[in-house]
Order: structure tokens, then C-alpha cells, then sequence
């Protein structure tokens, strides 16, 4: 048995069923955990959720594009920013089941046997594994439960509806809010934890006030961190036990699958 991760798969089904051949990848023997991002920006996301819905020994983490996709089933955002590729996978007949399993995703996956934590952007770096995972499934809760649609509404159009007071007060939410937009969307961070959403560049060219937020990372003595979401750093650029797999496959790159067992990294380039 051996545990695989893919990286964000964005639509490309073709390059994904490669991948999973190169690695030989056994459904009744090993494990396949993805760092999220699997639809939008490719034009087969409908394909991708569906072959990761089907398999057995998978669990892909949520990131900023499936809670897109959620909010649009919610009819809180209309539309994605290409909206060919969104109406195919919005207006599917098949959707509906694939959007009750995807609402079950976690926001983080963690082993505590193998020591490592999967997410899909990162976290901050003095945050300790218990505070983590408390912040994890505070979000989880949410999005399974029947405030889901409410907790939207706050999250992408800042609206409060009173419900929402029933789970957690204002100021309780506005944390939830910025722990969400850590997990799924961090790449760089100044001032005392303020997130930065207008550079996206690697580090070496990075303006001097942005940290990228795996400098420094607290539960490395511990844990290893994989993740997706920033495809610029091509798995370069981040410490020791910090792994990287977004390569940009939708941007004309490569998918990766990384090997827990040896560390293996194995490609696949866009067709
Ligand atoms: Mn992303």
C-alpha cells in the first residue's frame, strides 16, 4: 500500500487519468489524497469529480475553487471567471449527488501515524497542530450543516443573516472567515498577519514586506505540510518537509503526484 498525493487538477481529466497509470495507482491497495482545486479553468472538472467521487481510498481537501463551486449551488455567486467551463459543470444533471459529497470535504487532512497535514493553500506559521485542526473543523461544521448557505452569504458578499448568531457570534465569525481565506487562498502574509492577495510571484522577486507562510512554520518539528494553490513555485522554493505539488497543469505546465513512501515526484506535462 502506498499513499499518493496529486496536486491541483483543475479540470484536466486527461492528465489526471495519465498520471493515475503512471503511478499504477491501485484503488484496493493505496491511498490518494489531493490538494484540492480539482474543476475550473480546464474544461473537464464535471470528469474529475466524478472519477476522484467513484474511487475508494481517496479524499481531496477543499480549496478556493470547490467553495466557488458551492457557492454557485447555493446561488450566492453566479458565475466563475470563464463561463463556458463553469454552465458545463453548473448546469450538469449529475451534479447534484457529486455537490453532497463534495460538501463533506475536509478542509484539512491530517495522519497522525505519518506525520502529515494536507491543505490547500497553508496555514500560519505559529499556528500549533491542535489550534489546526480546531480552526479545520470549525469550517467543516459549518459547511455541513444547514447554516451553510448563510455562512456564504457572509463569507462571499459580507451579508449577516441572523442565523448565522445561533452558531457563533460576530467576531467569532469574522475569525472563521479569515482561517477559510488562510487554508484555501494564503500565499504571502505582512504586518502581523495580514494576508497579501495582489502578489503572486515567486519569492525570490517578492516585494521586501511580503513572508511567504512557510517560513518559519512551527509544526515542522512534527508534521509535514502538502500543498497546492500557488503553481508559480513549481515545488521550488519552500523549506524542508514543506511540499509544494500545484505544478500548473491548467497553465499549459505539469500535474504532479509526490510519493509518501520515497518521496517520488512523477509528472505528467499538458497535453
Ligand atoms: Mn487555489
Amino acid at each position: 500500500m502506498s499513499i499518493y498525493f496529486i496536486g491541483d487538477v483543475h479540470g484536466c481529466y486527461n492528465e489526471l487519468c495519465k498520471l493515475l497509470d503512471i503511478i499504477n495507482y491501485d484503488d484496493n491497495k493505496d491511498q490518494l489524497l489531493l490538494t484540492g482545486d480539482l474543476i475550473f479553468r480546464g474544461n473537464k472538472s464535471l470528469e474529475v469529480l466524478k472519477l476522484i467521487y467513484k474511487l475508494k481510498n481517496t479524499n481531496v481537501v477543499l480549496g478556493n475553487h470547490e467553495l466557488n463551486l458551492l457557492a454557485i449551488n447555493n446561488g450566492i455567486l453566479l458565475k466563475n471567471n470563464n463561463l463556458a467551463v463553469t454552465n458545463n459543470l453548473v448546469f450538469s444533471s449529475e451534479l447534484e449527488e457529486i455537490i453532497n459529497w463534495l460538501k463533506l470535504r475536509p478542509i484539512l487532512i491530517i495522519n497522525k501515524i505519518k506525520k502529515f497535514i494536507v491543505v490547500h493553500a497553508g496555514i500560519l506559521p505559529f499556528w500549533g497542530i491542535k489550534k489546526i485542526i480546531k480552526y479545520a473543523k470549525e469550517i467543516e461544521f459549518i459547511l455541513k450543516s444547514k447554516y451553510c448557505k448563510y455562512f456564504f452569504y457572509f463569507l462571499f458578499k459580507n451579508i449577516v443573516h441572523e442565523e448565522l448568531f445561533e452558531l457563533f457570534t460576530l467576531n467569532k465569525l469574522k475569525c472563521i472567515k479569515f482561517n477559510i481565506s488562510v487554508f484555501t487562498r494564503i500565499r504571502y502574509y505582512y504586518n502581523y498577519y495580514q494576508l497579501d492577495n495582489n502578489y503572486l510571484g515567486n519569492p525570490v522577486n517578492k516585494p521586501i514586506y511580503l513572508i511567504p507562510w512557510f517560513n518559519r512554520v512551527q509544526i515542522l518539528n512534527k508534521y509535514s505540510i502538502i500543498f497546492g494553490h500557488w503553481s508559480v513555485l513549481l515545488s521550488k522554493y519552500t523549506p524542508n518537509k514543506i511540499y509544494n505539488i500545484d505544478t500548473g497543469c491548467c497553465w499549459g505546465k505539469k500535474l504532479t503526484a509526490l510519493c509518501w513512501d520515497n518521496k517520488k515526484y512523477y509528472y505528467v506535462n499538458k497535453n
